[in-house]
């Protein structure tokens, strides 16, 4: 599993000749780190899939030769393309006709375009697609693709299921593991163009000398990648490392604390790409502890990085248990008030949803409700709430499902994705993260499947419209075999995973039922921890009459937080998605479903559905055997014999405990739990 998708197995030998005839030479239009990376990738690749190694030439000379550039380099002007409006990210891909030959031609807008150029054309022939008559044309939806990774000084990963931090802090800066080569490939393949390398949960030490020659390592490895370093800032750091007896934004001594740290990074990483900050939230020091707020912390922190061209990524995943409202409130409680406040290269950073990372939670009501700040999204790719690497949830319709949905904000068709990518309120600075699953596993996530998580996100924060089937067709193909005996099953396998396990996890709209802090497994009785928003029967609220969460007008009232629509459609059960009610809505155990069936029966019938499907995908994963080497193929077989085992668990220990509470026997037909 170490090369991921980017294997380069031989194709075919009947294809391969074709794609032979269209890369018999390649010729480098002109002269950079860059685009020689991107050369020696074509070589790589092309030499794996068509067993020739195309022979690098100074010019196309004969027919077939792929020519790879920038729109300034000589060779890829003379040919004049329109390569308008592409940026230093976008490229063409054109087959033409040069000096009477015919070839093709990756042009990007700048090196990092070249760059995600020619990974788009292995992954053509990776797909098996033709590489005649070629017209594309690519530019990035958003300008931030950035992987957080939760990793500590120490080499542990908070919520990481994939061994130790990739960073070896240890032996940093002076060795250089041939890994973050292979880490800043794979994530240039999809496009990822920025890496918050340290935990929100951060340490102050990582903003000290030593440190920072330490991620000035890491960064001089991704820049001709087309990859910027960021580290997450301690707000407190200024008295933990800096001697103060205040971190409060407005204290000039504080100021000019940041500015100096500020420009002792930049002294270290000339593009180091800026700041992430968790602030007042879980513990966190931030400008609340000063009386000042989030915007005054952001801002404070944007100052100091504006004269080096730096943003400042402020999450306001925060939340307080001294707040009596809803916990799913907070977050929009305390940054609408703050809209238009923000500095320009302030981006506040939110959860899809609500609570936190949950297998479903509808979007956050932040989207489309701050029209004067710029919001980047924030996914999370290693699986904290759906099973760690064991169990298999391809995240692609977790992502799909959220980007696509409704704001409503500005009329129908207000999608999340339009604000995330700037055009719902015409914001330039736009961006999107995934924290990271990555870890030293040989098999990079912890799972063969949970690559495809890693995948999925690069290429939706490159085009949110790819939609996550076609992506893990095209993942599927790539990291196994295009064979479509293999392809087509296992892309449906995938499509249904993640929503098997909300069904064997949490159904119709649960949350929040995993088991006290490493959130692995059932724990929806928990009732005692030290914070009340903590509980799994904070979220539930099951008793003998019902169950689910009211937060419509007569509970929180948290719906009110959408745009009028979305509201109405929300609070109204007859109206709902049934995939969210028990969200909004406590509803009695015998509430009429759209099925027919009354809620407890169904929610029966979703717990069987989740295990029935991976029992399902088990079958299928045990027919494909002869498409997959044994080695990867047992690997997920016994992760799966895992998750049907665990699914098992959830539903009977689920079932038994919802009975305790309403006292009614198991639907017709359907035997008690084990
Ligand atoms: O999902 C929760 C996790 C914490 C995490 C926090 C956050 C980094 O359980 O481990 O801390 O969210 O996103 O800040």
């Amino acid at each position: 599993g170490y090369d991921l998708w980017l294997r380069y197995p031989p194709v075919e030998a009947d294809a391969a000749a074709d794609y032979r005839a269209s890369a018999t030479l390649l010729v480098v239009a002109g002269e950079s780190a860059t685009l020689g990376v991107a050369a020696d990738e074509l070589e790589r690749g092309l030499s794996g899939l068509l067993g020739a190694t195309p022979e690098r030439a100074g010019a196309v000379s004969r027919d077939g030769a792929v020519l790879v550039g920038r729109a300034g380099d000589a060779a890829v002007a003379a040919l004049g393309l329109d390569l308008s409006g592409l940026g230093a990210e976008g490229y063409v891909i054109r087959s033409v006709i040069m000096d009477g030959r015919a070839a093709t031609v990756i042009a990007g807008g700048g090196d990092a375009g070249a760059l995600y150029g020619a990974f788009h054309f292995l992954r053509l022939i990776q797909t098996r697609q033709a590489l005649t008559n070629l017209d594309i044309r690519e530019a990035p939806a958003v300008n931030l693709r950035l992987l957080n990774h939760w990793d500590n000084l120490d080499r542990t990963v908070e919520r990481g299921y994939a061994g130790q931090s990739l960073w070896d802090w240890h032996k940093l800066p002076d060795h250089l593991d041939p890994r973050y080569t292979d880490y800043a490939r794979a994530n240039a393949s999809i496009g990822i163009n920025g890496t918050v390398i340290n935990n929100v949960n951060t340490d102050a030490l990582s903003l000290t000398g030593p440190w920072l020659e330490k991620a000035a390592a890491l960064a001089g490895v991704f820049r001709p990648y087309g990859i910027r370093v960021y580290l997450s800032a301690r707000f407190s750091a200024p008295v933990e490392i800096g001697g103060l007896d205040t971190a409060d934004p407005l204290d000039p001594r504080v100021q000019a604390w940041w500015r100096a740290k500020a420009d002792e990074i930049y002294a270290l990483i000339p593009d180091f790409g800026g700041f992430l900050v968790k602030a007042n939230s879980e513990g966190q020091p931030g400008p609340q502890d000063y009386g000042r707020s989030h915007a005054d912390g952001a801002n404070m922190l944007a100052d100091a990085v504006a004269p080096h061209g730096g943003v400042v990524m402020w999450r306001a995943f925060v939340y307080d248990d001294g707040v009596p409202t809803d916990r799913a409130m907070q977050a929009w409680d305390e940054f609408v008030p703050l809209d238009g406040q923000f500095r320009d290269n302030v981006i506040v950073q939110v959860k899809n949803g609500p609570i936190d990372f949950q297998p479903r939670e509808p979007f956050h009501p932040l989207f489309g409700a701050t029209p004067e700040t710029p919001l980047m999204m924030e996914f999370q790719i290693t699986k904290e709430y759906l099973g760690f690497a064991t169990h298999l949830a391809y995240l692609g319709p977790l992502y799909e499902e959220v980007l696509d949905a409704d704001t409503h904000v500005r009329g129908p068709g207000s999608t999340v994705a339009e604000v995330v990518d700037g055009s719902l309120f015409g914001h330039r600075l736009t961006g999107m993260a995934g924290v990271a699953n990555t870890g030293s596993d040989r098999n990079w996530s912890g799972s063969q499947f949970d690559q495809a998580n890693w995948y999925v996100f690069g290429r939706l924060a490159w085009d949110p419209g790819l939609g996550a089937e076609a992506i893990a067709r095209e993942w599927a193909a790539m990291t196994f075999t295009p064979d479509p005996a293999f392809v087509e099953p296992v892309t449906a396998m995938m499509m249904g995973s993640r929503e098997a396990v909300v069904d064997y996890m949490t159904p119709l709209g649960l949350n929040h039922l995993m088991a006290t802090g490493h959130h692995y497994g059932p724990g929806p009785w928990v009732d005692d921890l030290p914070r009340a928003d903590w509980n799994p029967t904070y979220f539930h609220r099951a008793d003998a009459e019902g169950i689910g969460f009211d937060r419509t007008a007569s509970g929180s009232n948290a719906v009110s937080q959408y745009a009028p629509d979305a509201t109405a459609r929300f609070a109204d059960p007859a109206q709902i998605d049934e995939r969210f009610l028990l969200w909004f809505h406590h509803l009695p155990w015998d509430h009429p479903m759209p099925s027919g069936r009354p809620l407890w029966d169904e929610l029966v019938a979703r717990y069987d559905r989740g295990v029935d499907a991976v029992g399902e995908m088990r079958r299928t994963w045990a027919g494909l055997a002869d498409h997959v080497d044994a080695r990867r193929h047992s690997e997920v077989a016994d992760f799966l014999a895992i998750q049907e085992d665990e699914a098992r668990w959830w539903r009977d220990s689920s079932i038994a405990y919802w009975r305790s509470l309403n006292g009614l026997p198991m639907p017709e037909g359907h035997a008690p739990p084990a």
